[in-house]
């Protein structure tokens, strides 16, 4: 990554509710990332691609590696500061052909956060684009109040990822942007900014990761959401953090660094 790149992006952020960072990894990292996508997928038979929740990256040590690599965390600190944790991770991967959408939707609506300060990097595994499904932002849409899924329509047949959708006939669509990704890259976004994608009708996979950063001043106000702490100082009374798992071999998936992982725990 250029550092020149994060020159002015407060204020992209902050008129479009959303940023480009180009390189923000290197290729063998968003390589190893691809990889753990296929890796959890043999592991964890019967889940869809879309559907690798946080509940998996637990006690995943690459997962750990990933998203406290300080080029990550350089590119949040700004907007949250310097004492940084990972709320949740989630990879949205579409396969060829099936990769399902997701319907338009504001982050903030679904987390049980307080306050709502936290920021998304979308880093892509692979190329992600028009055609297999890259994210759409409509942008400015961050300074609109959040819905709650109840002003949401519900659409929970299985035919989407979230279940719950913003009504398409309430938006001017046709304000979207692309955010075509190469892999190495990332997009931020705000919670409130208005997005989705559409289905992955392409012969080529997407995978998406998406990782949500906090201050550790902001209290999860559910149970069970296991956070990480990555840079900086907890607050005290607010939030458990996960101990960061050591690597087994056999049991995790190898990467590059895996075999110095257990020395620095
Ligand atoms: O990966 C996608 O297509 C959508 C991502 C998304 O909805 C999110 O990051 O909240």
């Amino acid at each position: 990554m250029v550092s020149t790149q994060l020159d002015g992006i407060r204020e992209q952020y902050e008129r479009d509710g959303y940023v480009i960072i180009r390189n923000a990894i290197d290729p063998a990292l968003a390589e190893e990332t691809s990889r753990h996508v296929d890796w959890l997928l043999e592991h964890n038979p019967g889940i869809r691609p879309e559907q690798l929740h946080h509940t998996l990256m637990r006690q995943d040590p690459f997962m750990h590696h990933l998203v406290g690599d300080d080029r990550l965390l350089d590119i949040v600190e700004p907007f949250i500061g310097s004492d940084i944790a990972l709320f949740a991770a989630h990879y949205i991967a579409k396969a060829p052909f099936k990769g399902q959408p997701v319907l338009w939707h504001q982050d903030g609506s679904y987390w049980p956060l307080e306050p709502m300060e936290v920021i998304t990097i979308w880093l892509a595994a692979t190329d992600s684009t028009k055609e297999n499904g890259c994210m759409r932002i409509i942008p400015g849409t961050q300074h609109q109040k959040l819905l709650t899924l109840r002003q949401m329509q519900k659409i929970d047949d299985g035919s989407n990822v979230l279940g719950y959708g913003i009504d398409p006939r309430t938006l001017e669509e046709d304000k979207a942007i692309d955010i075509e990704l190469k892999a190495g890259d990332v997009s931020i976004h705000h919670p409130n900014v208005i997005h989705g994608s559409n289905a992955n009708d392409s012969p080529y996979w997407r995978k998406g990761l998406t990782l949500r950063y906090i201050p550790t001043s902001t209290r999860i106000t559910k149970e069970g959401h296991s956070p990480f702490l990555l840079r900086g100082k907890a607050v005290a009374g607010v939030n458990e953090y996960e101990p960061r798992p050591r690597f087994v071999e056999g049991q995790h998936m190898p990467f590059a660094g895996a075999e110095t992982w257990n020395d620095q725990l």
